[in-house]
């Protein structure tokens, strides 16, 4: 991934020289180069051709210059407090219906505590809290928890709940999104994790995510957390009933919000896998296409700073790959505490990886290391080294 000035003007001939057989890419090429916003077309086409080099390219040129090799990692854990939901996505392989709540999880306050404690002498950052939808997990409750793990652990981020959560619990006690999410802020919540997204489009969504938040008012509440200054992230779930058209109107959407409020860190693709639930039927999307989607957003979402590979999802050995392709995070989950995948048949049924493990992925694919906070301030710069590691 190493340009120096001098090789990047042969980079850049390069890429005009490869696309110059193709008119539309050719003016894609020139946008790119001269930092031009694509059109949605634009981003339609590029996800209609079958040049994966030339995308990759495309995509590496737009993350040298934001980034060079710099590629971040975060260490956090994840806290679920319940696998049992209101909802029945079709796409879920993790949730369990309340008639069946026997087969699930409902942590208490005390249990959810305990998870936190357990990680009390180990250098975690940040506590992802996410799950299903339940009438007693309401605002009262998440007010009392977030104010318990300030208490007990001041610096460690909480980036919690998703629209889905907020839509549900801010209905039952009538209180506006902005009235919600002051309580919740003052009660400790840092930011907002990305989940819920799925496909915004009403065609695609009403069929696979039917009941939960629209993606109007999951944009809605992302941008009155933005207005509040509680920074957030952004998914996709792709690869299973949507068309190319659906996720450019779905990051079409991402990319207007964006340029209103600024208030997003990351965008993070997550690719549909199809084990046990409703849309196993379906087959999942080649890594060519993981690596297609990643290089497509990193050119059409130009005013997102971050493109995030969640590795326990895709695995290790895409995950490197994809740094290639507009890629300049790795989730840096430490250990085994989210289920949403494994459940779901991710590469990874294991997901653990130790620091210098995730430091040596990077280094291995040509990247810089750096762990982050949640909000991309380095907390530590392990340069370019390939640690020493089994
Ligand atoms: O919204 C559920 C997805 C999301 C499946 O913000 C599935 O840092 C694939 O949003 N196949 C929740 N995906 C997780 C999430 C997330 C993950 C990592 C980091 C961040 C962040 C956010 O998981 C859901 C849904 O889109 N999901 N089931 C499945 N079978
Ligand atoms: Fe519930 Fe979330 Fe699963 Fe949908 S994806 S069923 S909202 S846990």
């Amino acid at each position: 991934m190493i340009e120096t000035k001098h090789n990047n003007m042969n980079a850049n001939d390069l890429l005009l020289s490869k696309t110059h057989h193709d008119k539309q890419l050719y003016r894609i090429a020139k946008k790119v180069l001269g930092q031009e916003r694509i059109t949605e077309q634009e981003a339609l086409y590029l996800y209609q051709l079958d040049d994966l080099p030339t995308l990759g390219m495309l995509a590496n040129h737009i993350r040298q210059r934001l980034h060079q090799n710099r590629t971040y990692f975060n260490r956090n854990f994840h806290l679920e407090p319940t696998n049992v939901c209101v909802y029945s996505c079709a796409f879920c392989s993790y949730s369990r219906k309340i008639k069946k709540r026997e087969d699930g999880w409902e942590l208490t306050m005390e249990e959810m505590m305990e998870v936190v404690k357990s990680y009390d002498e180990q250098p975690v950052t940040e506590v992802h809290i996410v799950g299903g939808v339940l009438p007693q997990y309401d605002v009262a409750f998440y007010e009392a928890l977030f104010s318990k793990i300030k208490a007990h652990r001041p610096e460690l981020h909480i980036k919690a709940l998703t629209p889905v959560e907020f839509h549900y619990i801010f209905k039952k006690d009538k209180l506006s999104y902005r009235e919600g999410l002051m309580r919740l802020k003052a009660a400790g919540l840092d930011s907002i994790p990305g989940g819920g997204a799925e496909i915004f489009h009403p065609e695609i969504r009403d069929q696979i995510a039917g009941g939960k938040c629209s993606g109007d008012q999951w944009l809605e509440l992302h941008q009155i957390a933005h207005e509040l200054g509680i920074p957030s992230n952004a998914t996709m779930l792709y690869g299973h009933i949507e068309q190319y058209e659906h996720r450019v109107d779905h990051m079409r959407q991402l990319r207007e919000l964006q340029d209103k409020t600024g208030g997003f860190r990351t965008f993070i693709p997550l690719k549909f896998r199809n084990k046990n639930n409703e849309l196993s039927h379906l087959p999942e999307v080649s890594v060519i296409e993981d690596l297609k989607n990643y290089a497509v957003a990193r050119i059409y979402l130009d005013n997102f700073p971050h493109l995030k590979a969640y590795w326990p999802m895709i695995g290790r050995d895409t995950a490197q790959l994809s740094l290639a392709f507009g890629v300049n995070d790795i989730d840096g989950t430490i250990d085994d505490t989210t289920k949403i995948y494994s459940m779901a048949g991710s590469e990874e049924q294991n997901p653990a990886m130790s620091t210098l493990e995730l430091v040596d992925l990077i280094g291995r694919a040509g990247g810089h290391a750096l762990e982050r906070d949640t909000l991309y301030e380095v907390l530590h710069d392990y340069g370019a080294q390939k640690a020493a590691v089994s």
